[in-house]
């Protein structure tokens, strides 16, 4: 049984991939742990394999009132959130910038920025107001390493990761602990069935002869980083396949 087990942990974006994950392995560790989608079908489902340690929230990020309106109606020891995972989280299209979809920019900047600050706002005084806490942001290598058609995508998690750094500083002196986690090519996701709409022949060819991260890496260091000592605080943690490196600099030739 894990350290806090009277308290909760909170997982947005928990109806599939590394959220579905992080459910998964949390609850197997002894925790007790919302997941928060739109898809509530697919937290029942969690439901049922989890059991009562499970309870599913419907929450769409991205919708300011359904984020404050299902974190209102959380009761007793499911409202002490003590790990807020902020994990919900998309890209849309790898076009170039000046191809790009713009609603899909828009989509990918309001629940990837500001569907994560609206959590994060929500959540904050409650942990500040029991000096205890932990918030778990999902960044991506994206947000550090630029890519073609990585545009907006790489810049919302450039945002993530600073956002979890300058949250850091704001919350010094207290015992509130945050991490960005940037994770590199991982599949078994819906990452890029999403990406590529639902063309699902694009989306396992960036998979295809390459051993990449599973989400039970992510949901893993997920756990590992929650039971790290109390006094300690991982800043940012970049996870790649060993299949993937940084090495990739691009020149033009005349
Ligand atoms: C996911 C990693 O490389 O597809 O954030 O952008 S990548």
């Amino acid at each position: 049984i894990g350290k806090d087990a009277d308290m909760a942990i909170l997982i947005t974006g928990a109806s599939a991939g590394f959220g579905a994950e992080m459910c998964r392995v949390l609850v197997h560790a002894g925790y007790k742990v919302i997941g928060a989608a739109r898809r509530l079908d697919k937290l029942h489902h969690l439901q049922a394999e989890l059991g009562a340690a499970f309870l599913p929230l419907q929450m769409d990020v991205a919708d300011k009132s359904s984020v404050d309106s299902a974190l209102a109606s959380l009761q007793g020891t499911w409202a002490d959130i003590d790990l807020l995972v902020n994990n919900a989280g998309l890209a849309l299209g790898m076009e170039p910038a000046q191809e790009a979809n713009y609603a899909d920019w828009e989509t990918m900047i309001h629940t990837n920025i500001l569907g994560l600050t609206y959590v994060t706002r929500q959540i904050l005084p409650r942990m500040i107001a029991k000096n205890a806490g932990y918030i778990i942001n999902l960044g991506s290598t994206a947000g550090a390493w630029p890519y073609k058609g990585g545009n907006v995508y790489g810049a919302t998690k450039a945002f993530v990761r600073q956002f979890s750094l300058n949250l850091r500083t704001d919350l010094a002196g207290t015992r509130i602990r945050v991490t960005n986690i940037a994770p590199g090519l991982c599949g078994d996701t819906e990452f890029s069935n999403v990406r590529f709409r639902g063309d699902d022949k694009q989306a396992a060819a960036v998979y295809e002869n390459i051993s990449y991260l599973q989400p039970a890496d992510i949901a893993n260091t997920v756990l590992w980083l929650y039971q790290t000592p109390a006094h300690m605080n991982v800043n940012n943690i970049e996870i790649m396949p060993v299949s993937q490196t940084f090495a990739g600099l691009s020149v033009t030739r005349d």
